[in-house]
């Protein structure tokens, strides 16, 4: 087969996946995801559709998750029990406020594509998948490369070499395969379609597949649509199949849709038909390598922004801002290196972190691009009709862990679909606030479908969390921080975080022992029980109050809203409090125990994603405190968690220990992130926790190598961004920054903080001249100008007038 540029991550196997979950390799545009087993005898790739959901209009008794019937008087009865005994179990509170979940639905599969191969078994799905070292088999290698963002099978078979090629392609919503052989004329294959969901059909015309149906649990209705093209041979349609004999090569181009809109209070938009037709006709027509070429464009755009190698001592002369070397494809099967990760020093671990960091962000362009709805708990794939959580959007962390990297990575764009899901949830949003609490603004509680359900059920460990609003809008008001874009902030964020404030403004009442203001009922994430002004609650609506204040006068809105705002931050607990054992407490009670390990950290969401606790002071101490009490164990995400928060606290070798635990013991062999199950935001959220180790900017400067552990003394990373509209690139070696290239998006002060300041260096522009740059410590402030970049180098040859100072 064709190696892939030598220089591109890539994950690669010697054998066929035989499962789904942990050895499947993904490919994804956004809306459609597929699965890739590439087996030999018989090929599966199983696909999916971000929209195709149960549940919502026409399910059973929908009604968003408000109350069915109303419950004058049950909030006012649960706040007053908590402000007599203090505390009151979830169970308790569920049966007074929550409901039977209905009409929730699940995200669905939507089919599989099975090539029968020559030798392979032809019949229905569900038997051999093929091994290799059968028949003459050799050769055999299947891999994702992430730069192209293409999957591949190759092998030698009866002397003759094959090579199957698929990608999923933005620019043209197709998931396209191409099937290749060495020599003319050896392209033999059958095509089937299938579908979990009953009474789907499939037929078959002039070489293409339709597959139609709707969902008997809301009618939505879907179609995919698959066609073969053939180079040569002959091709036949047949009752459920094409088959393709002795072609020199074949392509195939799927699409699929559903009739799903994003649009309250109905939900469903046009026939897919006409979208999905028009898509593969498109595709069909063209030339096989001029979509690659499109893809590729389209990919790389996003893709090779950011670069992290690891273990290489930085290059001594670089070009300012040349393209960086990428880490290598690694010499040994991923499943192997993975294996054999110890989070040690050896080369191997290096190069699995560095391919977990490119992995990360390639399955969030995979999964998020413009148009579709956002990354869910699985991104895009799905095999189950009952994925586990419904693989729905959780708000009580997932969901916002999963765009933590989108900024940071320079990715901004998949952040898109986040942005107008967020806003979709406004309108019932709204309904909710009114019919269960009476608040103006928006609120959703623990977790959410694509149907706006913003109400609850009667989970009790999880199912009211009216905070999600809030929390959600950070990211919001983040990318504004970060890109800077004024009038991003005046339509988009601003009006969704003033709602969210709102809802706090209303709901927030004043806790009878000392007079501040809290959230009542309150309840920490999955843990312990309902009191009044937990940490976490606290917490987020001071974020919330404080950011849509700051964008308030930025924006200049009216000032009697502005007053509000100020007026409930001052009476606000803000929910930080060190407790008894030097902890930062979880509860406005000192009740955290010490031996409690449980998985969810929620207390500590001041120091990420938040950032009211700054490193260094008695608060930080106290979240380590509390940091170092829970262990170092939890599930994916939680790990994930871990990471930024070590990397916050400045602590890098704490940092990498976490992300070692999580490729030891949450990360499978096709390097998802398990819970377990598979859920994506360890992937995420861990890769957020890299670019944490390598570059902050929560608090005021451009930190550069904040937490560097031990264990990556030489390395380079390009393209992290920085709030103020900085992009970076540092090379380091022996554990110090050699060379830092910013690169201003605005004009005005750049205030970077690195210890290579401290000593001997030198700062230039594009031109090789020398900008305004003052020096305090071990942070230097550079004039920057928008457009410009600036170029620091370490070294004690060239002591520099300026930036000495
Ligand atoms: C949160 C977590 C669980 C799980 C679920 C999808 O509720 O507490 O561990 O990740 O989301």
């Amino acid at each position: 087969m064709t190696p892939p540029p030598p220089d591109d991550p890539t994950l690669w196997y010697d054998a066929p996946a035989t499962d789904w979950e942990t050895q499947a390799l993904p490919i994804g545009n956004g809306a459609l995801g597929a699965m890739v087993f590439g087996g030999v005898g018989r090929e599966r790739v199983q696909f999916n559709e971000k929209s195709l959901w149960t549940g919502g209009p026409g399910s059973e008794g929908y009604d968003h998750g408000n109350w069915a019937r109303p419950r004058p008087g049950a909030l006012a009865e649960v706040r007053s029990r908590i402000d007599a005994e203090g505390t009151m179990s979830p169970e308790a509170v569920a049966a007074l406020l929550g409901q039977p979940r209905q009409g929730y639905g699940a995200y669905q599969p939507f089919g599989d594509l099975w090539l029968g191969l020559p030798g392979g078994d032809l019949g229905l799905p569900g038997g051999d998948l093929g091994l290799p070292g059968a028949d003459g088999v050799s050769g055999y290698r299947r891999e994702l490369d992430l730069g192209e963002a293409v999957a591949r099978v190759g092998y030698t078979a009866g002397g003759v070499n094959h090579l199957r090629e698929y990608f999923a392609s933005h620019p043209g919503n197709v998931v396209v395969g191409r099937i290749s052989a060495g020599r003319p004329g050896r392209v033999s294959f059958t095509l089937r379609l299938t579908c979990p969901h009953p009474g789907a059909r499939v037929t078959v015309s002039a070489g293409r597949l339709t597959l139609r149906g709707a969902l008997a649990d809301n009618g939505m209705r879907f179609e995919a649509q698959v066609q073969v093209v053939a180079d040569g041979g002959t091709r036949v349609d047949g009752a459920g199949h094409v088959t393709v004999e002795g072609a020199d090569g074949a392509v195939f181009v799927l699409s699929a849709g559903t009739d799903y809109a994003d649009v309250h209070p109905a939900y469903r938009g046009d026939d897919p038909r006409a979208r999905v037709t028009a898509a593969v006709d498109e595709a069909a027509s063209a030339p096989y390598e001029r979509l690659r070429a499109v893809h590729r464009a389209d990919h790389r755009e996003l893709f090779d922004r950011a670069v992290l190698t690891l273990g290489r001592p930085a290059p001594a002369e670089p070009a300012a801002s040349a393209a960086p070397a990428a880490p290598a494809a690694p010499a040994v099967p991923t499943d192997r290196l993975r294996a054999a990760y110890t989070g040690g020093a050896s080369a191997g671990d290096r190069a699995l972190e560095a391919l977990f960091f490119a992995y990360g962000r390639y399955l969030l362009i995979a999964s998020s691009r413009r148009g579709a709805l956002p990354a869910n708990l699985q991104g895009v794939w799905n095999d189950s009709t009952s994925p586990p959580w419904s693989a729905d959007y959780h708000v009580n962390v997932n969901l916002q862990m999963n765009y933590w990297l989108a900024e940071q990575t320079g990715l901004a764009e998949t952040a898109e679909p986040y942005d107008r899901y967020v806003v979709s949830l406004v309108a019932p949003g709204r309904e909710s606030a009114r019919r269960m609490f009476g608040a103006r603004g928006w609120v959703v509680h623990d977790e959410t479908t694509p149907f706006g359900f913003t109400g609850v059920h009667d989970w009790a460990t999880a199912f009211w969390f009216p905070e999600a609003a809030a929390w959600l809008t950070r990211q919001l008001y983040e990318h504004y921080l970060f890109g800077g874009d004024l009038s991003y902030l005046r339509e988009t964020a601003y009006p969704v975080m003033r709602g969210a404030a709102e809802f706090w403004l209303d709901t927030l009442r004043v806790d009878p022992r000392d007079g501040t203001l809290v959230v009542s009922p309150s309840y920490s994430p999955e843990h312990g029980d309902f009191s009044a002004g937990a940490a976490m609650s606290q917490q987020i609506v001071s974020d919330v109050l404080t950011n849509t204040l700051e964008a308030a006068r930025e924006l200049g809105d009216d000032p009697a809203f502005r007053a509000e705002l100020a007026g409930a931050l001052t009476g606000l607990d803000p929910g930080i409090r060190i407790g008894s054992w030097g902890q930062l407490q979880e509860w406005k009670d000192d009740r955290d125990d010490p031996a409690d390990t449980h998985r969810h950290l929620s207390h500590l969401y001041a120091l990420h994603p938040g950032s009211r606790v700054v490193p260094g002071t008695p608060e930080a101490e106290a979240a380590r405190v509390s940091l170092t009490a829970r262990g170092d164990g939890g599930t994916g995400w939680s790990k994930a968690w871990r990471i930024n928060f070590w990397a916050r606290l400045l602590d890098g070798d704490h940092a990498h220990r976490m992300l070692a635990e999580q490729l030891r013991g949450s990360t499978l062999d096709n390097l998802w992130d398990t819970h377990p199950p598979f859920q994506i935001d360890g992937n995420f959220g861990a890769v957020a926790g890299m670019a944490e180790m390598l570059l902050q900017s929560a608090h005021g400067t451009v930190h550069v190598l904040p937490a560097l552990p031990a264990a990556w003394p030489d390395g380079s990373v390009t393209g992290l961004r920085a709030r103020g509209d900085v992009t970076v690139d540092v090379a380091w070696s022996g554990g110090a920054a050699t060379r830092i290239v910013l690169r201003a998006g605005a004009t005005g002060p750049i205030r970077v903080r690195s210890a290579m300041v401290t000593g001997p260096h030198l700062v230039r522009d594009a031109a090789g001249r020398a900008p305004g740059a003052t020096r305090a410590g071990d942070v230097l402030v550079v004039d920057a100008r928008a457009g410009e970049s600036y170029t620091l180098t370490a070294g004690a040859h060239r002591v520099d007038g300026p930036s000495a100072a």
